[in-house]
């Protein structure tokens, strides 16, 4: 037996990863409803040997439905509620409801028992948020994290299908010495460049994918004292978020002893052994869950500081691996 499952947004980056997660990992569905705008009404998308019929996503759409999968974006905030509303639990992959504080935001390696109190909706991080806090966590636990300088170098799929045919698209106009088209999806050329700028600007001068960064990190570790400053960048990469991380801790801890934290972390993977030129990049990182922790060593300019580096794949554990993660939490714990 398994549940009736819908995903909202089937057609895009994160609801195609979302279907290859469920087979992966053995999902137990008995009814697959796949949901996504008007534009792809009608349109087929294969599952498990099966044609299955995209429908409109609509309110209705969730009549009979046990556990709604929201792959993120604008539609969440009207059609969360109305899936909820109808019976159904909700796992919204948007920032909709992140900071509410009647909804958990969880990442099962992190904070498992906050799904214990959900009314219905449970709210996936930011994907940065999420490979920034698996290993985050086990060095606030042994050290107490005081503060932490990030910068993010995200691929361009965490803007999702669009973006992907834009880098490839411009790639190949200035590999043939081609005019390269008006960029759509991006504000500038992504193709040979950087973009310090992710999601709008607020009034800090900070983006809102950097504030997500300091506002769900301080929500997911039931901290609102840990210090967070961020830059994010979109970098030319198809797919695995990466991040330069500076931490400084309460209690000091050498290198050693953070490799050592983290080679025992639930979800970390320790590449690190720079003489064989071993370290996370995103080229490697891709296709997996874990998050990749690397370049371990003691911040020379003061002593209770450490420089790490992520790598994850941010379309799974980023969003669809997690998404499936808090699923599988919800039937351990009865709570579906
Ligand atoms: C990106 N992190 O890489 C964004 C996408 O709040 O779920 C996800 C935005 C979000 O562009």
């Amino acid at each position: 037996k398994g549940f009736h499952v819908a995903i909202v947004g089937a057609t895009g980056a994160v609801g195609q990863e979302l279907m290859i997660v469920f087979q992966e990992r053995n999902f137990p569905i008995s009814e697959l409803t796949l949901l996504a705008s008007a534009r792809s009404h009608g349109k087929k998308l294969k599952y498990c040997g099966d044609q299955l019929t995209i429908f409109e996503a609509k309110p209705d759409s969730f009549q009979g439905v046990d556990l709604a999968f929201f792959a993120g974006g604008p539609v969440s905030k009207e059609l969360v509620p109305e899936a909820v509303k109808r019976g159904a639990v909700a796992i919204d992959n948007s920032s909709a409801f992140r900071l509410h504080p009647d909804v958990p935001l969880v990442v099962p390696e992190v904070n498992p028992d906050d799904v214990e109190n959900h009314k219905g909706i449970i709210s996936n991080p930011n994907c940065s948020t999420t490979i920034f806090v698996v290993p985050l966590k086990p060095i606030h636990q042994a050290a107490r994290v005081k503060r932490v300088v990030v910068t993010t170098m995200q691929a361009v799929s965490g803007a999702g299908r669009a973006a992907v045919d834009e880098l490839l698209q411009q790639t190949s106009q200035v590999l043939a010495g081609e005019e390269v088209d008006q960029p759509r999806v991006f504000d500038h050329q992504i193709a040979f460049n950087l973009i310090p700028h992710i999601d709008v600007f607020g009034e800090n001068s900070y983006s809102r994918e950097e504030m997500k960064l300091v506002n769900e990190t301080r929500k997911i570790l039931h901290d609102p004292n840990i210090q967070i400053t961020a830059t994010t960048v979109r970098v030319p990469v198809l797919r695995s978020h990466s991040e330069s991380v500076n931490i400084e801790t309460e209690r000091e801890l050498t290198a050693q002893e953070a490799k050592e934290i983290l080679k025992d972390a639930p979800g970390v993977v320790v590449q690190d052994d720079p003489d064989n030129l071993e370290y996370p990049m995103p080229l490697f990182t891709s296709g997996r869950d874990e998050v990749f922790v690397g370049r371990i060593r003691k911040d020379i300019s003061q002593k209770q500081g450490l420089n790490l580096w992520f790598v994850s794949d941010q379309l799974r554990k980023g969003a669809a691996t997690n998404a499936v993660q808090i699923a599988e939490l919800l039937c351990s714990r009865n709570l579906l």
